[in-house]
């Protein structure tokens, strides 16, 4: 994932309730069901105590960024945490936090993105939770991944989860990274774990054309264009910058998932709970 800006996030924290309805509107669940379903926590009991998340800011390398704390904070209020920014950064909100009680702790320095379960020692980053969160959310989009053509962008950290869970639902994974050789190493690992049927050479125009759905894990920017994609198509696309451009944006408007923040912070909240409700 790379380094969100100031103007990814800074209307997060008064444009969720308007998110989740467009989030509603495509999958048919809401930020919150999508977390608990990819949490694997549908059928746990979690009318337990609401629980306290303190989220703190990180100063070290490139520091805080503007709105980073205040849109995470924002996301675990919204789906019912009893979440707040602490006063001081690092270590002095870590003192905070504890003296405080919360249950959840969550904050990201320029490599990582986590939250750590105090009660039971769980840690979760943001890279798995947002591969979970999003399979998921296509998944309901889709109705079912089975059988279905999915193109997945990206060989990294996000696409490496992600081709997992894909293959695990049955579908039938095209993979594309213009480093071919992370490509193929990538198909590899998951014939030999899931014998699944995986497709992999394709250049991009191909790929698309071929597949029913888009899952990019790739950091690329506008490097899917509107020619190539059908308007048919549905597509999780996480973080940024999005890798369609306006034109295929505009041909999937209605089929496409796409957010900085929100769907990753939220599945974080409920992966660091599931250790406990299993
Ligand atoms: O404001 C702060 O506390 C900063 N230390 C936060 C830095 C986050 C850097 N990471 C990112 O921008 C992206 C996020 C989507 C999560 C992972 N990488």
């Amino acid at each position: 994932m790379t380094r969100l800006l100031p103007t990814d996030i800074n209307d997060i924290p008064t444009g969720i309730e308007k998110y989740d309805l467009e989030l509603k509107r495509k999958t048919g669940s809401s930020l919150k069901d999508i977390a608990i379903i990819a949490s694997g926590l549908e059928k746990a009991n979690l009318e337990e105590a609401v629980l306290r998340v303190a989220v703190i800011p990180v100063s070290v390398g490139l520091g805080p960024i503007s709105g980073f704390s205040a849109a995470v904070n924002a996301i675990a209020s919204h789906i019912g945490f009893d979440s707040y920014v602490t006063g001081l950064p690092d270590v002095g909100g870590l003192d905070e936090a504890f003296r405080n009680e919360a249950d959840i702790v969550m904050m990201a320095d320029d490599y990582l993105f986590a939250a750590f379960n105090l009660q039971d020692r769980q840690v979760v980053s943001n890279d798995e939770a947002t591969a979970r969160g999003y399979v998921t959310a296509l998944s309901c989009m889709a109705g079912s991944l089975c059988k279905k053509f999915v193109l997945l962008t990206g060989a990294g950290r996000l696409g490496i989860l992600a081709a997992d869970l894909l293959a695990d639902r049955q579908t039938k994974l095209i993979i594309y990274d213009p480093d071919r050789s992370r490509e193929k190493e990538l198909a590899e690992k998951i014939i030999e774990k899931y014998g699944a049927t995986v497709f992999t050479g394709m250049e991009l125009p191909e790929a698309l054309n071929r597949c029913e759905a888009v899952f990019d894990a790739s950091p690329g920017c506008a490097f899917i264009k509107g020619d190539y994609i059908k308007s048919g198509t549905l597509v999780a696309a996480p973080g940024m910058p999005l890798g369609l451009d306006a034109e295929a944006y505009a041909k999937v408007a209605e089929r496409i998932i796409h957010d900085p923040l929100q769907i990753g912070v939220a599945t974080m909240l409920y992966c660091s709970l599931a250790v406990h409700r299993s």
